[in-house]
């Protein structure tokens, strides 16, 4: 098999707006997906509402749109029933993080043996660019025009009050550290969360001053550093993969096959 069979190539050009992120995570999940031999038999995919939750139209494999927020109850039904499956859950961080904040803290806790791939452009994309959880306080948006008011949540605080769960960030200029943390995190036998850096230029970029997608990557790469090895907490705008205890008992990976 090739990347491209995971691929729904001839729905493209997709929606998303030319230099949108969501892409270049879609590719990059496309080709851990094959190095894994992950196929429509063995995983389903979970996506949310929002510009990201278009990502399992375009994807050859099993997928359910869920309601706004509601991926992570559908992904640990999933779980439940086909244990064997590999479930991986991609979201935006509106819908992991705010909508569906509860169910997050909740599937960290019960440490639910699925991956989530949060595209986070700590923004609203697809609504036209409202602050969330995710923005930084003072960041301009379409509802916070003199700058958001709160300091964004602690994803990977919130992710590492699971002893056994796995946190990692990245960001889409960094392919390679990307991929890497895609494919560990499905690997993982319990709870995963990747932590995507990804630009949404047209609703949130622009507003803050980027001329191009292109910008905004290339501030990805000056911005963001590889934490030193063997951190066990990555600081503001490291990159990196924290991994709790390796959980006994579970299958070697998220899926039992
Ligand atoms: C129950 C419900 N509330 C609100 C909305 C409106 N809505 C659609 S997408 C979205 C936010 C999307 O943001 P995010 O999850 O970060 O995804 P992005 O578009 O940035 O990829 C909101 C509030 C909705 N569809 N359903
Ligand atoms: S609005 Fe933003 S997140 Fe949505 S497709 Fe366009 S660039 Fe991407
Ligand atoms: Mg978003």
């Amino acid at each position: 098999m090739a990347v491209k069979d995971k691929l729904k190539t001839d729905l493209f050009p997709t929606i998303w707006c030319p230099g949108c992120g969501i892409g270049l995570i879609m590719t990059q999940l496309a080709t851990v997906m094959d190095e894994l031999g992950l196929d429509k038999n063995n995983t389903v995919l979970i996506t949310g509402i929002g510009c990201t939750g278009r990502m399992g139209a375009y994807m050859n494999f099993e997928s359910v749109y869920t309601l706004h927020g509601r991926t992570l109850p559908v992904a640990e039904a999933v779980k439940i029933v086909r244990p064997e499956l590999n479930v991986i859950v991609v979201s935006g961080d509106g819908d992991t993080a705010s909508i569906g904040g509860n169910h997050l803290m909740h599937s960290i806790r019960r440490n639910a043996n699925v991956t989530v791939i949060c595209n986070n452009n700590e923004i609203y994309g697809l609504t036209g660019g409202q602050a969330g959880p995710t923005t930084p306080a003072g960041t301009k948006t379409l509802s916070s025009p003199a700058g958001a008011t709160y300091s964004p949540i602690n994803l990977q605080g919130l992710v590492n009050t699971n002893p056994n769960a796995f946190y990692a960030k990245t960001t889409v200029y960094h392919q390679g550290p990307m991929k890497k943390a895609i494919k560990e995190a499905i690997q993982w036998p319990g709870f995963a969360f990747v932590d995507v850096a990804s630009q949404c230029i047209e609703n949130n970029g622009r507003r803050i001053g980027f001329s191009s997608a292109n910008e905004m990557l290339q501030n990805y790469r000056t911005e963001y550093k590889a934490a030193p090895a063997g951190a066990t907490r990555l600081e503001t705008h490291q990159t990196g993969i924290i991994k709790g205890e390796r959980p006994a008992g579970h299958a070697p990976n998220n899926g039992e096959n």
